[in-house]
């Protein structure tokens, strides 16, 4: 595969851009060789700058259910292009999206649009702050909440890419505000409520993570999280940002049947455009201002070209609830590829091949990984057309655009690469 001019593109890129990528995941650097420059997307298929084809299993890092260019959100953002592109006022269209947030995930009586998942998770810990006068948060290691100060205490994604234990330029102030324990240990979290009595003010969880790769909740852990913070006062956020209306259309709350006292939501909400949300009981998002106390502001909170887009995706997909049993269905077929000796985790569409015999059930058993094996898997796959997040602490995500044919090459190329 000739890739010369991403390679000369990202030579450029490194002088300009710190490491030539404005996310760091986005650089390679756990799996070797460099980016391909990506120049457009079509469906389930992406093309780079060297005009090279590749099966696309990032999808954006989660939002793009639906695909490259879906017709209803390009028709959607056709249409807003018509009215403006940013007005910092309110606007019916937004109205249109809290309700349709509201609605698909009952717990969220109240909603506020941001402009990101790091923002949707930053202003929800304040508010669970604000709300219960209460200073510490518990976050589980390996787990990722954007890139909030306080929440990049053991934290998954890039991290865990990099090998960045806990990164530079936090105040210890405030991690020691975050109290970071095993992700389904619940018993854990127990213990981290008697140590810490009456100072706790939220546990703070990825359902299904998807940032240690995809690790899903044992039976019963969501229900003790939800049992042990009402026990203690304390509120339970959901950190739904790359599960909200992918897992099911409500959410990884809808399908684990918990109802948390906060959501954040991110990516698919967007429809590919940036978009966050934050949302809850209404006694508590009634707190936010101007109609409380705690502050949360932005500029651009609330974009019309990202409504236009996030409002698509969401009547789209309530219009067609089968996209779930088909994304359910499709992926059962592509993961059915996996051979003896690689542990397969999956939930709804999205799922990670770790390379690791044993059960991932947390940060330390997805770290047993062999990263190295993961980088040459990695490669031969791309070489073979077929693009996945390039770190074995990612999720890869199925789009309702992928077709059988592409599941075929993936799984024809899978065997290749891991007889490879
Ligand atoms: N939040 C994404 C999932 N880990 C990664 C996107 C990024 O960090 O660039």
């Amino acid at each position: 595969m000739n890739r010369s001019k991403s390679e000369q593109l990202f030579r450029r890129a490194q002088e300009l851009i710190p490491g030539g990528v404005n996310s760091p995941v986005r650089a390679f650097r756990s799996v070797g060789g460099n980016p391909p420059f990506i120049a457009r997307g079509e469906g389930s298929h992406i093309f780079d700058a060297d005009g090279n084809e590749y099966i696309d299993y990032v999808g954006s890092w989660g939002p793009l259910l639906l695909g490259h260019r879906h017709p209803a959100i390009l028709a959607a953002l056709e249409q807003a292009l018509t009215v403006g592109t940013s007005f910092g006022a309110p606007t019916e269209q937004e109205v249109e999206m809290a309700a349709a947030i509201c609605e698909a995930v009952p717990s969220i009586e109240m909603v506020r649009l941001v402009n990101s998942g790091t923002e949707a998770t930053m202003a929800a810990i304040r508010v669970a702050r604000g709300f219960t006068g209460r200073d510490l948060i518990i976050k589980f290691e390996g787990c990722y909440h954007g890139h909030v100060d306080s929440l990049l205490v053991k934290a998954g994604s890039g991290l865990a890419t990099l090998g960045i234990a806990d990164t530079q330029g936090v105040p210890q102030a405030f991690c020691d505000t975050t109290v970071a324990l095993p992700y389904n240990d619940a018993e854990a979290v127990e213990t981290a409520f008697r140590q810490h009595s009456g100072r706790i003010a939220a546990v703070i969880v990825e359902p299904v993570v998807g940032n240690m790769g995809c690790v899903q909740p044992l039976p019963g852990y969501l229900e003790a999280l939800r049992e042990i913070t009402a026990r203690h006062g304390a509120l339970l956020i959901f950190d739904e940002v790359m599960t909200g209306f992918r897992v099911a259309f409500g959410g990884a709350q809808q399908r684990y049947g918990i109802r948390p006292d906060l959501t954040t939501l991110g990516k698919v909400i967007g429809g590919g455009l940036p978009v966050g949300a934050y949302g809850g009981r209404r006694d508590i998002m009634s707190k936010v201002a101007p109609a409380g106390p705690i502050y949360q502001a932005g500029t651009l909170s609330g974009n019309p070209l990202a409504v236009a887009a996030g409002l698509a995706m969401l009547r789209y997909l309530k219009a067609h609830p089968e996209i779930y049993t088909q994304l359910e269905a499709r992926a059962t077929v592509l993961c059915a590829a996996v051979p003896e000796g690689i542990t397969l985790n999956r939930v709804g569409s999205m799922f990670t091949f770790f390379f690791t015999g044993g059960p991932v059930t947390d940060y330390e058993s997805a770290k047993r990984s062999d990263t190295a094996r993961f980088g040459r898997f990695f490669q031969a796959m791309l070489e073979r057309g077929i693009y996945l997040a390039p770190s074995q602490f990612e999720a890869a995500f199925l789009s309702a655009a992928h077709t059988e044919e592409d599941l075929r090459r993936t799984v024809e190329a899978a065997r290749e690469a891991f007889s490879a």
